[in-house]
């Protein structure tokens, strides 16, 4: 066996080991969005509304995305009830959600369930009719109060001609266990700035043993291999 062939095979073991073992060890993800609705079609069984399907300016479900052993999603506005939907004008995003009123405790909630670790990538603000300024957006552990992600700046770009611009996205890699709280307010008015699409995961956590018998599992399938391919 040659060098390059050798590789090739360490190579494959390694992609096969790991992925079997991250299966076995950190079990499957479950992956979502929330997207409060998208291209023009508002939520079903997700408003206060007597059909349930949401309507500008009616509140969200307190169930809205929750997901049974996986999730509980918690939405707070400034009064302590849950944020409110809108359709369109925050930029160019659809069905959002935002805080009627004029405070300051604008947030959602994203608990994992069941031991799990939850993992926030992204989300989006939109701007009503366009850019907005000095806009503040943390991420905040819920766990130990810690501000992971710190975000003061515009958001959105201005409207144009027939449109109402485009809204800024924040891509992240924030972990917790207990929990991830986006929070946002524009100071000017806080039912300025609408939050969309958040993107999220939760599995069961990979601890640092767990991580080191992986890569030890790995190594240990590629030295099996290279032993077996030795001629005699
Ligand atoms: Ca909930
Ligand atoms: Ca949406």
């Amino acid at each position: 066996m040659n060098i390059r062939s050798l590789k090739r095979t360490a190579t494959a073991w390694c992609a096969s080991a790991v992925t079997l073992c991250g299966l076995l060890i950190g079990g499957a993800a479950d992956a979502a969005v929330l997207d409060f609705g998208a291209n023009g079609a508002a939520p079903l069984n997700a408003c206060a509304t007597a059909s349930g399907t949401c309507t500008s300016n009616a509140r969200l479900l307190p169930s809205y995305g929750d997901i049974a052993g996986v999730i509980d999603v918690r939405t707070h506005a400034s009064d302590g009830g849950t944020l409110r939907w809108f359709d369109t004008k925050y930029n160019d995003l659809y069905g959002v959600v935002f805080d009627q009123l004029n405070g300051n405790a604008t947030w959602i909630d994203l608990v994992p369930l069941g031991d799990q670790e939850l993992t926030l990538s992204h989300f989006e603000l939109g701007g009503y009719l366009g850019k907005r300024n000095k806009v503040s957006a943390k991420v905040i552990d819920l766990g130990s109060g810690e501000v992971l992600f710190s975000y003061l700046g515009d958001v959105g770009t201005p409207a144009g001609t027939g449109n109402y611009g485009v809204h800024t996205s924040f891509d992240l890699n924030l972990r917790s266990l207990s929990g991830l709280r986006i929070q946002w307010h524009d100071p000017s008015w806080t039912a300025n700035v609408a939050l969309d699409n958040i993107h999220y995961s939760v599995a069961s956590p990979v601890s640092e043993p767990a991580s080191g018998l992986l890569l030890l599992a790995g190594m240990g399938a590629v030295g099996w291999q290279i032993r077996r391919r030795r001629p005699d």
